[in-house]
Order: structure tokens, then sequence, then C-alpha cells
């Protein structure tokens, strides 16, 4: 490996220093020229003297922007420099010239549509605050993961390609699969549930959902990065809401430390409840809604777009960024519902996070009979079911869980307005490159 530190972790010392990246400015002052170079962490101006280095100021002649370069020499502390230190080179080697044509502007404020940004990703994810996005993205997987493991949740891999959609509806993206048709998966439901019943009773998975979404909006994509998480020996949905509460916040609070350099270049400012997120029911909600803001979603059984918008307003009015509301009607065969003494319509539960619907978990149904009459009421096909319905015929605990959509979850840490600005490379009804 070069030998190299990276330009957020330097401290000035007697010793020289060694940073690598690609060169975001170059100014020419005449007799003192500065060149601002640029790594994941940070950037840091590098200082050359005529009169001190006549060879280096050549070489920096020469340079180009996005050329790719190590530079050795002593740092200095410089208050008026960005990062607080300028570096007074002896070295400076090229290691890669860059092409000068450059499609998007990196250095100065993008200004440029999302559309072209998207179309250039790879160089858009150069310039500083896109760059943050992603390392803040990293850091949210991280800190969710280490929650996990540390409650021992095991972590699992299931099937993309599979014979039939779980979730229901045409949302399905067909797969040619050698002699057959198969679908990519909308999630992996069926396949954390048997796993439970099987024994693995807390598992998470960080995977990939397909979703043929005929619509493109602000927050929906056609490929999903989701955290699904599934535990068995719950008592009701309220379990499955503390572990999905838990593990958010502490991702959260944790990402106020460690991702502070992130949040601070994308000027947001992150509050992370403390108090445990309100719980109201689908009615609350609803009535809520017409109370307050003399706004009811047409659809009876669900809130529309404006319906979860005006619920995070007057939450985080309360100082609340996130609210679980619980009890939707009609819901897919999976939840459990109309119980008996129940006053909900299902233990079905959305989490919306600064009014955007971030997950969708609940207690599942594990009696056989009961899950096989509602398939049928639904319409779907038994027979592309039996794997799932043998794996929960042998003993099945208590269970339930919760799908976390990663990149709506970044999209509201970083208020972005729209989701595919959260994902590298997005896919929706109108993008499948690059
Ligand atoms: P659901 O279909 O509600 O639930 O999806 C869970 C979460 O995934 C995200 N999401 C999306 N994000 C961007 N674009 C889309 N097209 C899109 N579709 C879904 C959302 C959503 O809340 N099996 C259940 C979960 C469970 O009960 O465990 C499921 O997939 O953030």
């Amino acid at each position: 490996m070069q030998d190299r530190t990276y330009i957020d972790d330097c401290e000035p010392t007697e010793s020289t220093t060694t940073i690598a990246g690609h060169v975001h400015e170059i100014r020419d002052l005449g007799g003192i020229q500065f060149v601002l170079i640029r790594d994941r962490t940070g950037r840091c101006q590098v200082v050359v003297k005529d009169d001190e280095h006549p060879a280096l100021t050549d070489r920096v002649d020469d340079l180009g922007r996005e050329d790719v370069v190590r530079v050795t020499g002593d740092l200095v502390v410089a208050e008026q420099a960005p990062g607080g230190v300028e570096l007074f080179p002896d070295e400076l080697v090229v290691l890669d010239a860059a092409a000068t044509d450059l499609p998007l502007e990196i250095a100065k404020a993008v200004d440029a549509d999302r559309s072209t940004r998207l179309d250039h990703r790879a160089i858009d994810v150069r310039s500083p605050e896109t760059r943050a996005i992603f390392s803040l993205r990293s850091k949210v997987i991280v800190s969710l993961r280490s929650w996990f493991r540390d409650a021992a949740y095991e972590e699992v891999e299931t099937p993309t390609i599979t014979a039939a959609g779980a979730e229901g509806g045409a949302e399905l993206f067909p797969v040619v699969y050698y002699d057959r048709e198969a679908v990519l998966s909308q999630s992996p439901q069926l396949y954390k549930q048997v796993l439970v019943a099987a024994g693995f009773d807390r598992l998470f998975e960080f995977g990939t959902a397909f979703r043929a979404e005929a619509f493109a909006t602000s927050r929906h994509v056609s490929e999903i990065s989701m955290l699904d998480v599934e535990l068995g020996y719950i008592e009701d949905h309220h379990d499955v809401m503390d572990v999905q509460e838990a593990s958010l916040r502490h991702a959260l609070d944790e990402l106020r430390t460690r991702a502070d350099r992130e949040l601070t270049r994308l000027d947001v400012d992150l509050t992370v409840p403390t108090d445990p997120f309100p719980r109201i029911t689908f009615e609350e909600a609803r009535e809520l809604l017409a109370t307050e803001y003399d706004h009811e979603p047409e659809d009876p059984t669900d809130l529309d777009t404006r319906g979860e918008r005006l619920l995070g307003e007057y939450f985080a009015e309360r100082g609340q960024p996130a609210v679980f509301v619980v009890g939707y009607p009609e819901e897919k065969f999976y939840y459990r519902q109309d119980v008996p003494d129940d006053e909900i319509a299902s233990r079905k539960f959305d989490l919306l996070y600064r009014g955007l619907e971030l997950s969708s978990g609940g207690q599942r149904e594990h009696d056989v009979d009961r899950l096989r009459e509602r398939m049928v009421e639904r319409g779907l096909e038994l027979a592309d079911f039996e794997f799932y319905l043998e794996g929960l015929s042998y003993g099945t605990p208590p269970h339930g869980g919760f799908g976390l959509g990663i990149d709506r979850l970044v999209q509201q840490i970083a208020d972005l307005d729209h989701v595919s600005e959260a994902i590298l490379f997005p896919r929706d009804p109108g993008r499948l490159a690059p």
C-alpha cells in the first residue's frame, strides 16, 4: 500500500506528512500557488512558493482539476485554510492525469439538475456534499448492524430470485430463469418467517428488494435497500415496535458523534428522540388529521403522502420526529388481524419519521389454517406458497418483525428532497443506467 494519511487525520507535526487525492481547485497568485487536494475525509491546501520550489511550481502549472496526486511535505497550522492546516510540499507526484472536459462542476456548489447529476453519478459523488451523503449512509448501516449484533440477532441472507411475490400486487419484475419465469424478490418476508419457525428466532438481513412501481415519486424507487428484522416469542406487535425504536434511536444517537463531519457538511441538525416514540392508532391518526388539518385521506384504509407529512409536522412541533401508526385495516395476509379483544383492525404498524413512512412491521399470523383462509380470500395461489405454509406448519412461535427502508432513512436524516439522492446508482421507471 502507498503510505498516506487521510486529510482529516492529519496533525501538524515536525515530521513530514503524505496525503493523496484529487486536485479540487488550483489558484495561482503569481509567485505563490494554492492547490486544494480532496480525499474522502476532507480537503487540504498545498502551498507552493516559486522562490522556494521552482521545480514544483512548474509541476503545478501542468496540473489540472481532478488529477490524482500524492503530496509529501510539512504540515503547518493555518487557521484561514480549510481544515486549519496547510501543507508545504517537498514532493508532488501525479498518479493520474484527468481528462479536461468535466461533465459536472465539482468544486463549486452543484447546480445541475438531479437527472444530469445521476447521469454522471461517478463524477457527481466527487463533490464533497454528495460524498457526505454516502459516508453518512455507510455509518447508518454500520450503526444499525452493530445494534442487532450486540442484541444477539443473527445475520441471514435470502434469495433475490424467487418463484412468486411475497407482498402481492402487480409490482413484480419478471426474470427469465433458465426455461421458467421467475421474479425478483419484493421482500424477504416469507423467508424470514419460516426461518423464525425453524429456530432462527432473532434475525436480520440487509438486502435488496425490487418493486416495479409504475410511477415516479420523490419517495419511491424500483430497487430498495432494506433492513429486515424478525423475532420470535413476542407477546404482541409492541415488542416489535420496541426493537424498531431502540435500534433506530441507537443509530441516530451514534451518528451525532460518529458522523459529525458529514452532518455539518450537509448542514443537518439531527435531533434524536429520547422519549418513547408516540404510538397512535390508525383511527387516532385519521381523527387527528381531520380535526387539526381538515384533511381526510381518500383511501379509508391508508394515510396519504400529505397525511403522513402533516402527522410529521404535528409531532415535530411536540419535539417528536418519529411516530408509530398502529392497526391498519385490510392488511396483507401475513399480519395478525381481527384479534377478538383488539380495538385495532390489525397488528400492523408503520413508522413515520419526519413525516415519511420509513418502515412497516407487526405481529404475524402464525396459525396456518387462518393464513390459508386469508391467502385464498386475497386470490393467492396456495401452490406458490408451499414452502411457506410447510415451514410454518411444524411449530412456529408467536413472532413479528419489520422492514426498514434504508434509502428513505438516509433521505430523511440528510434532509434530501428525493430518495434517489440517497442511493449511489438508483433505479426508477425512467432509469436503468448508470
Ligand atoms: P413495505 O412494503 O411497507 O413492507 O416496505 C417496507 C419499507 O420499505 C421501504 N419501501 C420503499 N422505499 C423506496 N421505494 C419504494 N418503492 C419502497 N417500497 C417500500 C419503505 C417501507 O416502509 N414485508 C414488509 C415489512 C414487514 O412487515 O416486515 C414490507 O416489505 O421505507
